[in-house]
């Protein structure tokens, strides 16, 4: 599910998919007053346009303004072809994909927008998850699973798509060095080496993460940086400077399950400029999340401190039965026969890792994190996918959307107390006296407007002085696990001073703002160069 306000109305607006034939997407227009309206049929992307027969489902979105027009578009990544959608400001959107060069068959997990040659133009990289020559609704073979647990590079290719300006995009990845073959479940990308050109940074699956570091937009390096023999399985890449260090540092998300398999959740602190790169530090309730998927992070209770949410649960069924045991016979089977799959017994109706709750970790600095889930409400049982976060109600907090497999859309609306006018009794107030504020906190949002950059300004650095402290946040275009968080930033302050505020624009320029009024959105342009 993926944030965009896609009307300019000033209000966030989302866009959830499904995978299944004949369903259709949504597009949830924000109504102001705390409801939303499905408005996906009448823009031309939802039913009908989308999850056809022959040309495959939906497996997320992302918004992005490509042309520079001032609305925002979409692309819809696929098992089966990618669609790009042109807003055409009128409520109304028009399929391109035929003339964009992007109508490539993929079994795609992923795609993020950014800039990676800084030309003003969004460009596209879209990730494989399953091998591009597999239809599944055509099987010629069952030899199409992973040929190792730990090393498999025989997935779907990755592609980047240069944007040419004239509403065609170039296939650019081999020249580009940037086509990884393993199973990638999620990128995101950032300036994670601080030398002004954005990377990027996949999660995978049956495999290490891989971070590519990009030189001068004019080629990508995979580099170490750590990674490289740290094998698990990869689902999510959230962004966040965990202790206002002006770094990105990275949360990935994976697998543990009690008695069959702890592979543990990573958080990857960014010491890319000092060591050369990440250190693994994820302990306790940051580690385990059980089978975990989507994750953001935000700071939940504006304490000035960036806050996770992680959505987890497999496949809830039978709860009586799992399918755990099998898996673990099949992993552990000699040979590589899980290549095939019809050596995987079929799961009928076990569940595997079904039922689980997902997590809310506060951030205490150097304390730790804090799951506070009970307390805050957050109480589901679905097997939730994508998370994205954004201030849906124009009220300074920060609010969580969840995608669910099978099941319903979920927005969970944040009540900590004091930052707005609603007198209602908190769930995130939970915070209170376990490293959250007392009373009132502070906080300050950023819509940043492209002008020589791209207009939705993806990929604008962003870094605030908080206290003693700065933190760095990124205009996202794509990230956690199918999802997109609104692009407006959002700061909380706790009750510590807010000093200058950095914005190095994707183009390269550099804008300091001081003395930004706190407890409101403000509304940056690109100035001149
Ligand atoms: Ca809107
Ligand atoms: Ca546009
Ligand atoms: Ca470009
Ligand atoms: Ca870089």
């Amino acid at each position: 599910m993926s944030v965009a306000d896609v009307n300019n109305d000033g209000w966030p607006d989302l866009y959830f998919t499904s995978s299944r034939f004949g369903a259709s997407n949504a597009l949830y227009i924000n109504q102001k007053d705390g409801t939303f309206r499905d408005a996906a049929a009448e823009a031309g992307i939802g039913g009908g346009t989308l999850n056809r027969a022959g040309e495959g489902v939906s497996m997320g979105a992302v918004w992005g303004d490509y042309d520079n027009d001032g609305f925002e578009d979409l692309l819809v990544y696929k098992w089966g072809y990618p669609q790009l959608f042109h807003n055409l400001g009128n409520g109304h959107f028009e399929d391109v994909t035929a003339q964009s060069g992007l109508r490539t068959w993929m079994n795609s997990n992923g795609a993020v927008w950014f800039d990676f040659d800084r030309d003003g133009l969004l460009d596209l990289y879209i990730t494989g998850y399953f091998r591009s020559d597999i239809d599944f609704w055509h099987l010629t073979t069952t030899r199409i699973m992973q040929q190792s647990w730990d090393f498999a590079s025989n997935g779907g290719k990755n592609l980047l798509f240069k944007n040419l300006g004239n509403g065609h995009f170039k296939d650019v990845t081999d020249s580009l060095g940037v086509g990884s073959t393993r199973w990638t479940l999620a990128a995101a990308a950032a300036d994670f080496n601080d030398d002004g050109w954005p990377d990027l940074y996949l999660a995978n699956d049956y495999g290490p993460e891989e971070l590519f570091l990009n030189h001068d937009g004019k080629r990508f390096e995979l580099t170490r940086a750590g990674l490289a023999d740290d094998s698990k399985s990869g689902m999510a890449v959230a962004l966040g400077d965990v202790y206002n260090r002006g770094e990105h540092d990275v949360f990935v998300t994976n697998i543990s399950e009690k008695g069959f398999l702890f592979q543990g959740n990573n958080l990857r602190l960014n010491f890319l400029k000092e060591l050369g790169k990440f250190n693994e530090v994820a302990t306790g309730v940051v580690a385990d999340a059980g089978w975990a998927w989507g994750a953001q992070f935000g700071d939940l209770n504006n304490d000035g401190l960036l806050d996770l949410f992680v959505a987890n649960g497999f496949i809830s069924a039978d709860s009586t039965r799992s399918y755990w045991y099998a898996m673990s016979k099949i992993a552990g089977a000699q040979g590589n026969i899980f290549e095939d799959a019809k050596n995987w017994p079929p799961i009928g109706t076990a569940s595997l890792s079904g039922y689980e709750r997902s997590r809310v970790l506060l951030n205490r600095g150097q304390a730790g994190f804090v799951d506070v889930v009970e307390e805050a409400g957050v109480t589901d049982l679905l097997d939730g996918r994508g998370v994205a976060l954004a201030d849906l109600f124009n009220r300074g907090l920060l609010d969580v959307v969840v995608a669910n497999e099978k099941g319903r859309a979920l927005v969970y609306k944040n009540e900590l107390p004091g930052s707005s006018p609603s007198p209602e009794e908190p769930a995130l107030s939970a915070a209170k006296g376990r490293g959250g504020q007392g009373v009132r906190t502070h906080w300050i949002e950023l819509e940043l407007v492209g002008t020589r950059s791209n207009r939705s300004a993806i990929g604008a650095e962003v870094t605030a002085e908080i206290g003693p402290g700065r933190q760095r946040q990124v205009v996202d275009g794509g990230s956690g696990f199918c999802s997109q968080n609104d692009r407006r930033l959002h700061f909380g302050l706790g009750n510590q001073r807010l000093g200058r505020v950095t914005i190095r624009w994707p183009s390269g320029t550099e804008q300091v703002v001081n003395g930004l009024t706190i407890d409101q959105l403000h509304v940056i342009t690109e100035p001149p160069r």
